[in-house]
């Protein structure tokens, strides 16, 4: 599958690299850090990063202005997204070839080609995968620049080498990446002054997790953790996928108390979880919806609810 992935890069001249809405460090460095390959090993291709800029994340660069009519004949790269809905930029379509290249279980297999393996640590640690291929196979280098960027896509996609994926492989990566020339210093401050807040809020979510046996997962936040970590009930919808990781998982709910209600958010992996937001007086996609209730005892059947669907 690498080398055929470097086959394809070879053969177009241009390549437009998308990656998910409301990005993360993995998402920027996966983008980026591939860009950054694949331009430095290829001086004479034109190679663009698609999105809308995400100023929390300047700190490892961003998109790029796409100039008009770029897409024609190119080759499309879509890192760490899962599905359509989620891919920043609407034009991924408009290449001459898509190609997914993710961590995340492949529910939706977009792309004419698609390298997915769901369970690793993050897509930037694939993308590792990726030089390391092209090193044997046709003598690819890589610079700090883009070292810096799969680290931080690492680094941030494991918690800092927490979470259960980070594998021996993992730190074989990083181990490797650490020797080229970046400042890890800098880069740790630019990530954890940043979202300490979050990381913190993460943590507490995979500790706390609820999950029963047919997969299915509960997390309750309340104002009380929120209030600990110095985080709004709005900052915490940037965690809610955050289970999706998480080993036989199947479909979680987060309940987040805010000022007059219970917001829920249902998350899924294959039982179909807006009926249940509509049953509270919600709605959403298939695999994401919401609602909101307006006590815990409602929000506790809502959890119920959420039971019974992964049993049956
Ligand atoms: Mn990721």
């Amino acid at each position: 599958m690498k080398r055929q992935i470097i086959d394809m890069i070879e053969q177009y001249e241009t390549i437009i690299i998308h990656r998910h809405v409301r990005p993360d460090p993995d998402a920027y460095g996966s983008q980026l850090g591939l860009k950054e390959i694949i331009r430095s090993n290829y001086p004479g291709k034109s190679v663009f990063a698609a999105g809308t800029p995400d100023p929390s994340l300047d700190y490892l660069g961003g998109p790029d202005e796409l100039p008009a009519g770029i897409y024609d004949g190119a080759l499309v790269i879509v890192t760490d997204t899962a599905n359509t809905e989620r891919i920043d930029g609407d034009r991924y379509a408009e290449g001459a070839a898509l190609l997914k290249i993710d961590h995340h279980p492949d529910d939706d297999r977009y792309g004419d080609l698609r390298w997915v393996i769901s369970g690793k640590s993050s897509t930037s640690e694939m993308i590792y995968d990726l030089f390391r291929e092209g090193a044997e196979s046709r003598g690819w280098r890589m610079d700090a620049a883009a070292a810096r960027l799969l680290f931080a896509g690492i680094v941030g996609d494991t918690g800092r080498f927490v979470y259960p994926a980070t594998t021996a492989d993992t730190f074989r990566a990083a181990a490797d990446l650490i020797t080229r020339d970046f400042d890890r210093t800098v880069l740790y401050d630019a990530m954890f002054e940043m979202d300490a807040p979050l990381l913190k809020l993460n943590g507490y979510i995979y500790q706390n997790l609820d999950i029963d046996e047919n997969g299915a997962a509960v997390v309750t936040i309340t104002a009380d953790i929120m209030e600990r970590f110095g985080l709004t009930p709005q900052d915490t919808a940037k965690l809610v996928s955050a289970p999706g990781i998480v080993k036989g998982i199947r479909a979680w709910l987060f309940k987040v108390e805010e000022p007059d209600q219970i917001r829920l958010r249902f998350r899924s992996k294959g039982p179909v979880v807006n009926t249940l937001a509509k049953q509270f007086g919600g709605g959403g996609h298939a695999m994401a919806a919401g609602a909101s209730a307006k006590d815990w005892e409602e929000a506790e059947r809502a959890a119920r609810a959420l039971r019974d669907l992964c049993r049956r």
